[in-house]
């Protein structure tokens, strides 16, 4: 096929057509995605995390600009959970990207949640694979750090840079509930702000409440739109990434993500099969004979099953139930 032999070569459009068939119509995107597997599994994929406006964009730029400099291929998915429409996202994130974009070898992905509710962590999975086989080598995951959807999301990368910055309030509370143990890296960005060094003390003694692990997650500190900092974010990345390689943990942390994917997708389609194949009807009856104490709903999910799985094997939309 034409688009996949494109995308291989690194063609962007085709790309661009990979990604968008995934958000509209995900069935017709696995024909693709299945054959691009085997090229996949070479990049390196790193969450950018935190509050709105600290300032992710702009390391993610800024650590763009650098990679290029060493000639590696840079991908970034910049996710907008809060956003259902994919173009105002887009918008968003070209302009403050913009001159990224004329460099060929940088793909830059938005993605809102239009269309597949939901679904997000699924279709950022797949737009992952399409940037991997397309030949980058590193890719970044941009998403605003609030709550579990977006966790999920960033649980597939091969690690997570969480990001924050003084003079938000209460700072620490947003980034304790629950995104806090996801961080391998921690930035505090416009350290040119006042309280920067406060803050840095207090993500450094909430770590120091955690279990001791061989990786102490440091916590550094960028003005990024001046880029100080950045190199030392760079430099730890990839000294993270190497450790990573060389403790086997890369490899169990893809193992995890691979098992997730799998069970997720198998839920999914089990889901779709039940709503295709078990009638309502016949479900308020099952639903009312238990009610009644005619039935167990043990007794009733075997039932249900023998259904699915038959059904699922004659390929048949109308089982006679
Ligand atoms: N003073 C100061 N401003 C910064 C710094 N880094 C980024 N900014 C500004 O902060 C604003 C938000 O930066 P972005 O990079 O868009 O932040 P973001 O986290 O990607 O924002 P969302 O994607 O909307 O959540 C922009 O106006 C930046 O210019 C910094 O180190 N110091
Ligand atoms: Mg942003």
């Amino acid at each position: 096929m034409e688009i996949l032999k494109e995308l291989l070569k690194g063609n962007r459009r085709a790309a661009a057509k990979l990604i968008s068939l995934v958000e509209d119509d995900f069935t017709q995107a696995e024909i693709f995605l299945k054959q691009i597997y085997p090229y996949t599994g070479q990049a390196i994929v790193i969450g950018i995390t935190g509050p709105p406006g600290v300032g992710k964009s702009t390391i993610t730029d800024r650590l763009t600009k650098n990679l290029r400099k060493q000639g590696t291929k840079v991908g970034i998915i910049a996710i907008d959970p809060t956003s259902p429409f994919t173009g105002g996202a887009l918008l968003g994130d070209r302009i403050r990207m913009q001159d990224l974009s004329a460099d060929p070898e940088v793909f830059i992905r938005s993605m809102g949640t239009r269309g597949f509710l939901g679904g997000l962590s699924k279709a950022t999975q797949a737009t992952i694979k399409i940037l991997d086989a397309m030949g980058k080598e590193v890719i970044f995951v941009e998403t605003v750090g609030v709550g579990q959807a977006e966790v999920d999301i960033v649980r597939v990368a091969d690690m997570v840079l969480l990001i924050t910055m003084p003079g938000m309030g209460d700072d620490i509370q947003i980034i304790k509930a629950g995104i806090m143990e996801i961080g391998d890296v921690f930035v505090v960005n416009k350290a040119d702000r006042d309280g920067c060094e406060r803050l840095i003390t207090e993500i450094e003694m909430m770590l120091a409440l955690k279990p001791e692990t061989k990786w102490k997650p440091p916590v550094l500190k960028t003005i990024a739109t001046s880029g100080t900092g950045i190199k030392d974010v760079e430099e730890t990345i990839f000294h993270y990434i190497s450790y990573l390689k060389d403790s086997g943990g890369l490899e169990r942390k893809r193992k995890e993500s691979t098992r997730k994917e799998i069970i997720d997708l198998l839920r999914e389609k089990w889901g779709i099969l039940f709503n295709q194949y078990i009638k309502k009807d016949f479900l308020e009856e099952v639903i009312t004979r238990v009610i009644q104490r005619k039935e167990d709903p043990y007794t009733v999910v075997n039932r249900l099953s023998d259904i699915l799985i038959k059904s699922y094997k004659q390929g048949e939309k109308d089982y006679d139930q």
